[in-house]
C-alpha cells in the first residue's frame, strides 16, 4: 500500500511510519515540525534524545534497507501543496495524526486556545477537502480521542461511536435510531476532536470519503519493536506538565525520585493503550477499511481502564516512589467510572499488551537511562482550566501572549 502519514514526526506517528514501512508499505511522512517548535517555546525537551528528521530517516534506511520520505508541509495552511502531494503520490491510505494534542497546552492562554482550534480544524478540513479536490479514493484513518465522549457512563459501556436511541413520534410510536454519541469535551483540545467528527460525517455523506475514526485512550510506553532497532530511531518521551501524560509521567517521576503528582483525589478513571498496540491497531484499521458508501467507521482504540490514584499506587509499589496529592489545575470530575467497548479491535485480532507486562521495562530501560536529561522544574502542571482553578493554587495570573 501507498501510505501518507500526516504528523509522522510525532510520538504516535513516528513509530507507526516505521512499523508500516517494515511491513513493506511505501510510506511518506508529512509534518510541519510544530511539535519540535513547541518544545522550544516551553523550554523543555523529550526525555529521550530524539534525532532530527534527516538522521531518523537515514538510520531507518541503514537498519532496514527501506526508504521513508519526508515532506515538510503545514497541513493547516498549505492546501495546494497537500492537493499536489495526494495527486502525485496517489495514496491508498492517509493516516492523520497531525494535530495539537495536549489538553493542558490548549488551555494555557487565549493564544493557545485559538492556535489549537485554528491548527486542528483547518488541518482536518484541508485533508478532507484535498481528498475531494484531488479525486482520490484514499481511506482516511484519523486519530481521535476517548475524550470526545466525556468520561461518564450512565451505567452502560461506551459504544464504538454511535448510540442506539428510541425516538417517540407524534402518534406515540417508538422508532429506533443511531446517533453519534453525545459529545462532551473536557478541554479546547478535546473540543477540536468533537468538531472533527462532524467534518468526517459531512464529507462521508456528501462526497463519499471513506473514513475510520479511532477514539484512542491515553498512550503509554515509548518504544516499539522498530524504534528499538537503533538509538537514532528512538521515540519521543514527553514528561513535562503540558505534554507528559499521566502514566509516563509517573514512571519518569519515580525514576528521578519526584513524588508522583496525583491531581485532586486521583479518582479520575481513564482509558489506556500501549504505543506498540497503537501501531498494531493502525495496521488493522488500514487493512479493514469501510466499504464505499458506508458511514464513518468508529473504533475505540484502548485496551484497559484505570483510576489515576490506582496507577500511582501501582508505580509506588514497584519503585518505592512517594505519592503527592496536588490541587487539580483542571476542571474535571473528581471521581468517575468508565466502561468502554473495544470489541472491534479484539475481533480483528488485537492481543493487548497489559500494564503489568510492560511497566518495569519502561521504568528501567527508558526513564532510568535518560533520567539526567530531565529538568525537574518542568514537571509541575501549570496550565489552568479557568480562573477559579488558578486562584485555588494561589498563583499570579500568567500574562497573555
Ligand atoms: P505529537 O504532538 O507527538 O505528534 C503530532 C505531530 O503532528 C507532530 O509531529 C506535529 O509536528 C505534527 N503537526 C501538528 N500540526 C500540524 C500541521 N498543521 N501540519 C503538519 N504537521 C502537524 O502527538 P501524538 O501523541 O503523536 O498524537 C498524535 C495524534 O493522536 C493526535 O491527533 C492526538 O490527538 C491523538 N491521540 C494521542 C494520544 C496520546 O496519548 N499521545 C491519545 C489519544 C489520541
Ligand atoms: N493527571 C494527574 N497527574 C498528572 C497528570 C495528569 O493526576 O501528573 C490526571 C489528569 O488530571 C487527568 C488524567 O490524569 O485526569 C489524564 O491526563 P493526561 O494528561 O494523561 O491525559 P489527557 O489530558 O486526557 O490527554 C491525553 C493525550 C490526548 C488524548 C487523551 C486521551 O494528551 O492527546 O486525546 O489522552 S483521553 O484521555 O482518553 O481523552
Amino acid at each position: 500500500m501507498r501510505i501518507l502519514v500526516l504528523g509522522g514526526d510525532g510520538f504516535c506517528g513516528w513509530p507507526t511510519a516505521l512499523h508500516l514501512s517494515n511491513q513493506g508499505h511505501e510510506v511518506v511522512i508529512v509534518d510541519n515540525l510544530s511539535r519540535r517548535k513547541i518544545d522550544i517555546e516551553l523550554e523543555v525537551q523529550s526525555l529521550t534524545p530524539i534525532q532530527p528528521m534527516s538522521t531518523r530517516l537515514a538510520a531507518w534506511r541503514e537498519v532496514s534497507n527501506r526508504v521513508i520520505t519526508f515532506e515538510h508541509v503545514d497541513l493547516a495552511k498549505n492546501f495546494v501543496r497537500l492537493v499536489d502531494l495526494i495527486k502525485d503520490f496517489k495514496p491508498d491510505s492517509i493516516i492523520h495524526f497531525a494535530e495539537q494534542r495536549a489538553a493542558p497546552y490548549s488551555m494555557k492562554s487565549a493564544w493557545h486556545r485559538r492556535y489549537t482550534v485554528d491548527n486542528n480544524l483547518n488541518a482536518t478540513n484541508n485533508v478532507l477537502a484535498a481528498i475531494v479536490e484531488s479525486g482520490s479514493n484514499a481511506h482516511l484513518v484519523h486519530l481521535g480521542t476517548m475524550g470526545v465522549y466525556g468520561y461518564g457512563t450512565a451505567g452502560m459501556k461506551i459504544p464504538e461511536g454511535y448510540l442506539p436511541i428510541k425516538v417517540e413520534t407524534d402518534d406515540g410510536e417508538l422508532i429506533d435510531q443511531e446517533i453519534l454519541y453525545p459529545a462532551n469535551p473536557g478541554s479546547i483540545y478535546h473540543m477540536t476532536k468533537t468538531q472533527d467528527q462532524l467534518m468526517f460525517a459531512f464529507y462521508n455523506k456528501n462526497d463519499g470519503v471513506k473514513v475510520t475514526d479511532l477514539h484512542q485512550g491515553i498512550v503509554w510506553g515509548t518504544q516499539t519493536s522498530e524504534t528499538k532497532m537503533d538509538e537514532r530511531l528512538i521515540n519521543r518521551f514527553d514528561y513535562d506538565g503540558d505534554y507528559g501524560t499521566v502514566l509516563n509521567r509517573f514512571l519518569m517521576q519515580a525514576a528521578v525520585d519526584y513524588p508522583l503528582t496525583v491531581h485532586g483525589t486521583g479518582g479520575q478513571t481513564r482509558a489506556f493503550v500501549h504505543i506498540q498496540d497503537t501501531v498494531r491497531c493502525i495496521e488493522l484499521a488500514i487493512s479493514n477499511p469501510p466499504q464505499s458508501g458506508e458511514r464513518v467507521l468508529i473504533l475505540n482504540q484502548m485496551t484497559e481502564t484505570h483510576r489515576v490514584r490506582d496507577l500511582a499506587q501501582l508505580v509506588s509499589e514497584l519503585t518505592g516512589a512517594k505519592i503527592e496529592y496536588v490541587p487539580n489545575p483542571r476542571k474535571e470530575d473528581d471521581e468517575n467510572e468508565l466502561h468502554v467497548s473495544n470489541k472491534r479491535f479484539l475481533e480483528l485480532g488485537l492481543n493487548p499488551i497489559t500494564l503489568e507486562e510492560g511497566l518495569m521495562d519502561e521504568v528501567t530501560e527508558i526513564s532510568q537511562r535518560y533520567r539526567d536529561r530531565c529538568d525537574l522544574s518542568k514537571i509541575p502542571c501549570v496550565s489552568y482550566w479557568n480562573a477559579e482553578r488558578r486562584t485555588q493554587v494561589n498563583l499570579p495570573k500568567r500574562e497573555v501572549s
